[in-house]
């Protein structure tokens, strides 16, 4: 299928740079999968995405996780999700003003030169998503921010009343914006988002499992196929497919529910 026809409205509509690829990822691989690669050495991080690139259509990473880094290793693993067709997401939060969220941008790990899509908190204003597009510019290169809308954990501050319209007043006419980060535990809540952001941006979302209802330490978790119909475009899966003993079959599997939810949404 073409990604106009899947995606309606929002091939049109989201006008960050790099949606448009996503979208176009996701229809040649059917798959919205984002995997949360929350793994602590470069070994374990090569051997799952040899085993996952197929089926997923981007890459979360923490890059402060990994206890063996170095840049040398680092720029073999970026390598290899580019020729895996994925987009690299490095999910910092970053949380200060635009000045220093720019200088953070460069530092040991130089995420600006490696990172398409960073998240943000907009905590400290909207002009971070100024501070890390100016990032990205510094080393000729344009990236998306992901603003934190709502999250998926237990008793998070983000679901104080009026927090998530602001973030989306903030972020819904800033190209720089890639798209906002939704609570995937909780369908509800995510139809109620999309209804503010409309069309012209993503929405992608943690708290994803098959395994529904509560994960360790406050993380929550919802189904993937309901995420999707309330709006999600992107499901962030971490330990639902590297803790698994099968993480190929069930990235596999997690994909295939998320092309169907898509393809029935655009129905
Ligand atoms: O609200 C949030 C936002 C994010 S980006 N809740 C989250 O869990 N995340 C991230 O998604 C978190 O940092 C982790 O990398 C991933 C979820 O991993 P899982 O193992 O619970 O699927």
């Amino acid at each position: 299928m073409e990604p106009a026809e899947v995606w309606g409205a929002r091939w049109d509509s989201c006008d960050n740079p790099l949606s448009r690829r996503y979208m176009e990822v996701v229809c040649r691989k059917q798959s919205l999968v984002v995997l949360a690669a929350d793994l602590n050495t470069m070994s374990g991080l090569n051997n799952l995405i040899d085993q996952v690139g197929p089926n997923i259509a981007a890459l979360k990473t923490h890059v402060d996780l990994i206890d063996d880094w170095s840049a040398e290793s680092w720029a073999a693993f970026c390598e290899k999700a580019t020729a895996h067709d994925l987009l690299i997401f490095e999910d910092r939060k970053f949380a200060d003003i635009g000045p220093i969220s720019r200088g953070q941008m460069a530092g040991v790990y130089d995420i600006r030169s490696w990172a398409n899509i960073v998240t943000a908190h907009g905590i400290s204003g909207p002009d971070i998503v100024d501070g890390l597009c100016a990032g990205w510019s510094d080393v000729d290169r344009e990236g998306g921010v992901l603003l934190l809308a709502q999250m998926s954990s237990r008793g998070n501050l983000l679901g104080l009343p009026g927090y998530t319209d602001e973030m989306v007043s903030a972020g819904i006419s800033n190209q720089g914006v890639f798209g906002f980060i939704g609570n995937g535990s909780r369908p509800a809540e995510l139809t109620i988002l999309r209804g503010k952001v409309g069309d012209r941006k993503l929405i992608w979302t943690p708290g994803v499992n098959l395994a529904v209802g509560d994960g360790e330490m406050g993380q929550r978790y919802g189904d993937p196929h309901e995420a999707i119909q309330a709006g999600s475009d992107g499901i962030i899966v971490g330990s639902g497919i590297y803790k698994s003993d099968d993480p190929r079959g069930v990235a596999a599997k997690y994909a295939e529910i998320s092309w169907l939810a898509l393809t029935e949404r655009s129905e």
